[in-house]
């Protein structure tokens, strides 16, 4: 089976774009979805899940869930965590019935990604998502009020940044003030360890997105940073249903990842790509950038060529695009616009193709 390119979209009336708009760029069959309304912890009932079935009529298949997102209390190790666990394998077997092959999520502790400007001026026109250094040092409170004052005056929320959980910032910091790196491994493999029969039964792959940005911030701990831990995370749960989200554009934050090592080294353990690229300020900032490869530093066609030469058969997708064409705060979820991530699909296509063609195969997406 050949890669099978995807598309993040939020779902009727949460995004605006359309699926006839997607329908519209070549090559993607596989839309890539998520229950926003859901709480972490939540079980996704079969009947909130049926309504994904709106993407058949346009031949679009619901194989991968980006996210079903972790309870806090399964990263601190609560007791209650058990009962989290199962309410996560209630939600994997209601997913099967639907054909869903892989699941997205993180293992990071409060935030999900974080940056410090979502519409930073790129200098051509267009914005992108900007990571300041200065800006997420040590006042929590300050960059979460950022995020939320945005998500609160455009009516949308952020897989993630949940304003229930964001409400009770402090207390959450309290509860993993016990959580170290070291903690935090074992609390990932005592949650893997439990979900990997049931992967087994569903047929679903686990695929742990990298950490963004790939360091720790505001002293909580992150683990998916780097190609020594990648090696961790995949012997310390060896079996083919662990597998990774690799995002370059997150682990590419970090100057010294090389991801086309990665992916050489690691390709039949990831069940989903996330093609970001990246431009580094000398400072340690950083700017999110289009596909293009000279466009940042990321080294986008050193990683298409590497998952080619390894014959990847997993889901690919663009990730974070810059904001084009009148794409602005209130008519675009940062990040998640239309016209560059179409852009950078053709983009990652054009590359696929041209390589196939050097090998003399047919063009597979
Ligand atoms: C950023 C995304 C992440 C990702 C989660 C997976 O836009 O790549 O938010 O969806 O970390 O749980």
């Amino acid at each position: 089976m050949p890669m099978q390119m995807g598309f993040r979209w939020y779902g009727e009336g949460n995004d605006k774009i359309k699926l006839s708009d997607i329908k519209q760029i070549p090559g993607v069959t596989s839309i890539v979805w998520a229950l926003h309304h859901k709480m972490p912890g939540e079980v996704w009932e079969v009947e909130e899940i049926a309504v994904q079935k709106q993407l058949e009529p346009y031949g679009f298949n619901m194989d991968v869930v980006e996210s079903v997102n972790v309870h806090d209390d399964i990263k601190i190790g609560k007791p209650t965590r058990d009962m989290y666990i199962e309410n996560y394998k209630t939600t994997m077997r209601n997913l099967s019935k639907f054909g869903v092959k892989v699941i997205c999520y993180n293992f990071m502790p409060i935030f999900d990604w974080t940056r410090s400007n979502l519409f930073h001026p790129v200098g051509d026109g267009s914005t992108a998502l900007f990571y300041e250094k200065n800006m997420i040092q040590d006042d929590y409170n300050a960059m979460a009020k950022y995020i939320l004052d945005f998500t609160e005056k455009y009516n949308m929320s952020f897989p993630g940044w949940e304003p229930e959980r964001m409400a009770k910032l402090d207390q959450l910091f309290k509860d993993y003030a016990g959580v170290d790196h070291e903690k935090l491994w074992a609390n990932l493999k005592y949650f893997l360890e439990a979900l990997m029969p049931t992967c087994e039964e569903t047929g679903i792959k686990m695929a742990i997105h990298m950490d963004d940005p790939p360091w720790d911030i505001f002293g909580l701990p992150r683990l998916l940073t780097n190609g020594e831990n990648i090696d961790r995370f995949l012997k310390m749960v060896d079996n083919p249903y662990n597998c990774l989200t690799l995002c370059s554009g997150s682990l590419n934050a970090d100057p010294n990842n090389n991801v086309a090592d990665i992916v050489r080294k690691h390709c039949d353990r990831i069940a989903f790509a996330h093609i970001r690229n990246v431009k580094h300020f000398p400072n340690g900032d950083f700017s999110e950038a289009s596909h293009r490869d000279c466009d940042g530093d990321t080294g986008i066609l050193d990683i298409l060529k590497a998952y080619h030469d390894c014959g990847f058969e997993g889901y690919i997708r663009p990730d974070h695009g810059r904001h084009l064409w009148d794409e602005g705060p209130g008519n675009v979820r940062p990040g998640y616009g239309l016209y560059d991530r179409a852009l950078g699909i053709m983009y990652m296509l054009g590359v696929w193709d041209m390589l196939d063609k050097l090998e003399g195969k047919k063009t597979t997406v």
